[in-house]
């Protein structure tokens, strides 16, 4: 009830005047493939299971994947690389994540993005970026379960350890592990977008690995 009342809070959000007009922006001007589709166009809270033991924290809501389906990680290929790893490391009960009701289930992870809209240009300002942290302090309290953080890209470990209050903030890097005192362990791993997993300097094993590293540090 706590993450649905979050959830629903997350999505009626208001507050960046920027964002506010791009994910409605995008929304008007589909790529052929979507055009005709009705855009979600707001932003997309979290999903997955409310016992996660591992959340995977993206840079922010995709234009044309959660910005029209309405779920994080859903409808994009960066979305598609996450799902597939999350179900060969057994937290997702299909290789697919393609629509808000095709009954997807996670089972062990929870899913998210520093910034819950789409942004210009997928770079959210800082100042955007802050603004949302709120929404995932919230979260992280009430996945009570939760053990790790594995934050996708430099943008989102800006995010991270911001939200954490971590003083000096480590440095990213693919595989990177920080402990926090109290709260979950971050772990570093390189961005699925096209542009990392097109040149290799983001394979599936590579991502494999770092998942199946989250999936040792959650274990109970
Ligand atoms: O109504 P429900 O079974 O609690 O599921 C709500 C929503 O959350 C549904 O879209 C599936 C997802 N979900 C999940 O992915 N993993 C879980 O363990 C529980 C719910």
């Amino acid at each position: 009830a706590v993450l649905a009342d979050l959830g629903e809070r997350i999505a009626a959000c208001t507050r960046c005047p920027r964002l506010v007009s791009w994910r409605r922006e995008v929304a008007g001007h589909p790529p052929p493939r979507f055009a005709g589709e009705r855009y979600w166009a707001r932003p997309v809270p979290g999903f997955g299971d409310p016992a996660a033991r591992v959340y995977v924290l993206g840079l922010a809501t995709a234009a044309h994947g959660g910005n029209r389906t309405g779920r994080a990680f859903t409808g994009n290929p960066t979305g598609d690389w996450v799902v597939r790893a999350l179900h060969r490391a057994g937290l997702a009960d299909r290789p697919t994540s393609e629509h808000a009701d095709d009954g997807l289930r996670l089972d062990g992870a929870w899913t998210g993005s520093a910034v819950r809209c789409a942004p210009p240009g997928n770079r959210p300002t800082p100042l955007e970026r802050d603004t949302c942290l709120g929404f995932l302090s919230e979260e992280v309290r009430a996945l009570t379960r939760l053990r790790v953080l594995l934050v996708l890209g430099g943008f989102a470990w800006d995010a991270a350890t911001r939200w954490a209050g971590v003083r000096p903030r480590p440095r990213f890097g693919h595989g990177v592990e920080h402990r926090l005192d109290a709260g979950p362990t971050l772990l570093g791993c390189y961005h699925p977008s096209r542009q990392n997993t097109n040149t290799g300097v983001l394979t599936e094993a590579m991502l494999d690995a770092v998942v199946a590293r989250a999936v040792e540090l959650a274990r109970p």
